[in-house]
């Protein structure tokens, strides 16, 4: 990089520059500063390739309220083959690579499974070199900090950009206005009609670029470009000095508090004012910067605009981008109504991440009208034009009206303005989409039956699985070369290893490396630590009643019962982990963990138990965790209700790491079972049709319990004091809500129907176990099959199917 300065010079320089400090004083919070601070030296010559190569080219724009990225140093070391360089430097000045790249903080600008896609579809743009923008929030804090007081969720602010963020570049140079309410009225001026807004309050918006480096030998990087609100004219000097302290203040502060918190709830939405002004703040940011670059690059006929700009609306969450470009077309460049519609029509894809009815985004048209007024005018002519058209092919259905209109009584349905004005729905697995179509969005399906797809998900494999597992990487490697990097579906290569007893002992060699790191965290961060031999058995994800968390509590109580009842014969030792936070909101799923937690200590405190089950509550689940936890797990816990998990992207990334999976027949868990085979998965419970023919039936869930000894002397425990120091009552209500219900219907997500069948298949999962090379075997399996849930393959089919772009 530099002829005269070796890379140890520059990061001493690095040192002083900014701290003042010698090497040998410096702390490793510094060192990691000084050493990302010369990378972003390699990073330059990516990022400002790409703005130039974006030119000229059709870009997309990935609109996200979410990107959990994740740490970045190591992955851009390792993706600009800069790695060995670096830990060699720092092995001189007397620094462990791997201690210096703990001291990233972890943004967590995401809630799961959403905002994990995000970043991963970045890393695959990257890695193919495709022209895509990602534009989201740059919240000051992210996700909340877990800490787990007493058995209890406690919720702590994540401060991840207090010592500033490294890798991201301020665009002054691009900043725009954004404005929130207001009155909206229209006017006749010179013969024309204008539309006038005004008594608005404005901020700031100024995005912050972080270039994306992706594998493949790339020479380009992906942009994520995060709006930051700032006030508008950086503190209001003329109203202050006219003596209008509160009204200057006011701006400051209306724009402080719009980035400053990530909301922390995933699948589900309960209608804040401040989620729908961020919402507008980054919708109305990034489609002012499309269009303003599409200008500023020398183009004036803004009727080309969709062979420049494809714009993704990831959930419904960023869907005020196609009202909002409807308003830069029509009022500030003098569009028609129809020639703006007409340009938006062909801009604008939509992915579908949910089917709760919970999480279906509406807003109230009061609130709508408040904070955005023009645009709500904007949706509300959508709407009455849909609606017209709809009534003219169907006369006299109301019916059909009153379910797809965009506005419906006093709400505005975000997810129906998507299906009318985009292009294209997808959905995230081929169960999921198929819902959509034959359920969510049946009559959009009927009215425009070309316009449903189905794109399942995919991880990076270059993050989870070369990077977060090297020793498994390199085994790969030295089986069957290289080429899976570049092309993973070649991981099928793997297959016939699977009958190979030397490599298949190097493989279980290697999960048992990973179990010894896992071991390691978990002594350090929590005093925990776990036998080495045992099963390694985890389910790590957000925590909601849909993914079922309290099935696999309720199976540990079993086994616990069998275990004091002296029926333990042949049962394998495990080790249960969870992982998962709860929407600070959310009750009871809070309730449950404060459950997960007491287990434990019921379990660990029978020296008959613990030597064979031990129950670890893993705190704060985050990116960098997952990265020791995934490679260290043998079974993988996928136990959602059939039909309610639109994907999941976390049963990709055990699948890759070589664990084998006991899971429903549910979003991505369908295709990962075909692709591996019934001897290698462990499919259990009701399939989605069947939950939705015994919902209807009525299920007496009362019944399913009474007649099952071994299920009701599982339930019984969580009021019988065995647990939280004898207390009767705190999980009575996970009780009731299991065999009487809360508002009519127990057992929603028909945990206590599907209990026999995992009991059974758990037992099989036992069997398995106990036999290494049988067990080893199907691991492998597991990794051979999972090139297929690689994101490049998920982005390369977005792209021929949905978005069309040329490789940079
Ligand atoms: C909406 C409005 C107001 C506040 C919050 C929200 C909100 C935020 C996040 C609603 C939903 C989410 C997140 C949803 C999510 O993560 N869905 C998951 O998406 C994954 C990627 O497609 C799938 O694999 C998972 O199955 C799905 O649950």
């Amino acid at each position: 990089m530099d002829k005269f300065f070796s890379l140890k010079d520059r990061i001493e320089m690095a040192l002083k520059s900014e701290y003042a400090v010698s090497p040998g004083k410096a702390t490793k919070q510094q060192v990691f500063d000084a050493t990302a601070h010369t990378i972003r030296d390699h990073l330059m010559p990516y990022y400002m390739k790409s703005v130039d190569d974006h030119h000229g080219k059709k870009n997309l724009f990935y609109m996200c309220m979410e990107f959990l990225l994740g740490r970045t140093l190591n992955n851009a070391l390792m993706n600009m083959g800069l790695f060995d360089e670096y830990k060699e430097a720092l092995d001189e000045m007397g620094f462990d690579i791997d201690d210096i790249i703990c001291e990233e903080p972890d943004p967590g600008l995401g809630n799961g499974g959403l905002g994990r896609l995000a970043a991963c579809f970045l890393d695959s743009v990257a890695s193919l070199d495709l022209p895509v923008v990602g534009c989201g929030i740059r919240y000051q804090n992210g996700l909340f900090k877990q800490v787990i007081e007493d058995g209890y969720q406690k919720e702590a602010p994540d401060t991840w950009l207090s010592r500033g963020f490294p890798w991201e570049i301020k665009r002054e140079d691009r900043k725009v206005e954004v404005r929130f309410g207001g009155f909206v009225y229209e006017e006749w001026i010179d013969g024309k009609l204008s539309v006038m807004h005004t008594g608005y309050d404005s901020v700031t918006a100024i995005p912050y670029d972080v270039p994306i480096i992706g594998g493949n030998n790339s020479s380009t990087a992906g942009i994520l470009k995060l709006w930051s609100a700032e006030p508008y004219e950086n503190f209001d000097l003329a109203t202050f000095n006219k003596g209008e302290y509160r009204k200057s203040l006011k701006n400051e502060n209306n724009a402080s508090i719009l980035c400053r918190v990530l909301y922390p709830a995933d699948n589900h939405t309960n209608g804040q004012e401040l989620r729908l002004k961020q919402q507008y703040f980054l919708c109305s940011a990034s489609m002012q910067y499309l269009v303003n670059r599409f200008l500023s690059l020398g183009n004036d006929d803004l009727y080309k605009l969709p062979a420049y700009a494809a714009v993704h609306i990831n959930d419904t969450h960023p869907t005020l981008a196609i009202p909002e470009l409807m308003r830069i077309l029509m009022d500030e460049h003098d569009f028609a109504w129809n020639e703006a519609w007409s340009i938006c029509k062909k801009m604008f894809s939509y992915t579908n991440h949910t089917i709760l009815g919970e999480a279906l985004e509406t807003w109230p048209k009061k609130l709508m009208q408040e904070i955005i007024p023009r645009i709500f005018k904007i949706i509300s002519e959508i709407n009455e034009r849909f609606c017209t058209d709809v009534w003219n092919k169907n006369p006299g259905d109301w019916s059909v009206i009153n379910r797809i209109s965009i506005i419906h009584e006093d709400k505005v349905r975000m997810a129906n303005l998507c299906a009318l004005a985009c292009h294209t729905v997808n959905g995230v697995s081929q169960l999921h989409s198929k819902i959509l179509k034959d359920d969510v969005f049946s009559d959009f399906n009927k009215l425009y039956p070309n316009k449903f797809t189905g794109i399942t998900n995919g991880i990076t494999h270059r993050r989870w699985l070369q990077y977060a597992n090297p020793a498994l990487s390199e085994l790969i490697t030295e089986a069957i070369g290289d080429s899976w990097i570049s092309d993973p579906e070649r991981l099928e290569d793997l297959k016939p290893f699977a009958d190979d007893s030397s490599f298949r002992e190097k493989f279980i060699a290697v999960k048992r490396t990973n179990k010894e790191k896992l071991n390691k965290y978990l002594q350090n961060k929590q005093g925990v630590s776990f036998d080495i031999d045992s099963m390694v058995d985890v389910q790590a994800k957000r925590l909601h009643e849909y993914k079922r968390q309290l099935l696999n509590a309720l199976h540990i109580l079993h086994l616990y019962n069998r275990i004091v009842t002296g029926d333990y014969k042949n049962m394998v030792p495990r080790t249960f982990i969870f992982a998962a936070k709860a929407a600070p909101g959310y009750d009871m799923a809070k309730l449950i963990i404060k459950l997960i937690n007491e287990i434990s200590v019921l379990v660990n405190a029978n020296p008959l138990a613990r030597d064979l089950i031990k129950v670890i509550f893993l705190e704060n689940y985050s990116v960098s965790s997952a990265e020791i936890l995934i490679p260290a797990t043998d079974l993988s816990e996928q136990l959602s209700t059939a039909g309610f998990e639109a994907s999941g992207t976390g049963n990709m990334k055990f699948m890759m790491n070589g664990a084998l999976t006991i899971g429903t027949m549910d979003g991505a868990n369908i295709e990962i079972s075909n692709r591996v085979g019934t001897d290698d998965f462990f499919v259990f419970g009701l399939k989605a049709d069947e939950v939705k023919e015994r919902k209807t039936q009525g299920y007496a869930s009362y019944n399913i319990c009474t007649q099952n000894p071994i299920l009701m002397a599982a339930v019984n425990r969580l009021t019988d004091g065995s647990l939280a120091n004898g207390n009767l009552s705190l999980f009575s209500e996970i009780k009731s809500n299991l065999i009487l219900g809360s508002h009519g219907a127990a057992d929603s997500y028909m945990v206590l129907c599907d209990f026999n069948s995992y009991r059974l298949t758990q037992l099989k999962v036992n069997e398995a176990y106990a036999d290494s090379h049988r067990w080893g075997k199907s691991a492998i399996i597991n990794t051979a099959m999972s090139g297929f849930f690689s994101s490049d393959r998920t982005i390369r089919e977005y792209n021929e199917r949905i978005w069309n772009l040329d490789r940079l």
